[in-house]
């Protein structure tokens, strides 16, 4: 019974960055856009997107939101 409790906290905390993103593509289009970002966490600036959006194409991809999280520009 630990052993799958200890494994379900894992998944959890494995997650949780997907739900970040999920969580503000309110269109559900697989990608962050500035509106649902600036939606999500209103004192996001262009330039946070820009930073967030390292191949530059306009939306923010779950590997770019699970990158900001990681590196602390969105709060987890
Ligand atoms: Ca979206
Ligand atoms: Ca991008």
């Amino acid at each position: 019974m630990k052993t799958i409790l200890t494994t379900a906290a894992i998944t959890l905390a494995f997650a949780a960055p997907t739900w970040a993103q999920m969580a503000m593509d309110t269109d559900g289009d697989g990608n962050v856009s500035m509106e649902e970002l600036q939606a999500a966490y209103p004192d996001a600036t262009a330039d946070t997107f820009a930073a967030i959006d390292t191949d530059a194409d306009g939306v923010l991809n779950e590997t770019e939101v699970q990158a900001a999280v990681d590196a602390g520009i969105l709060p987890s």
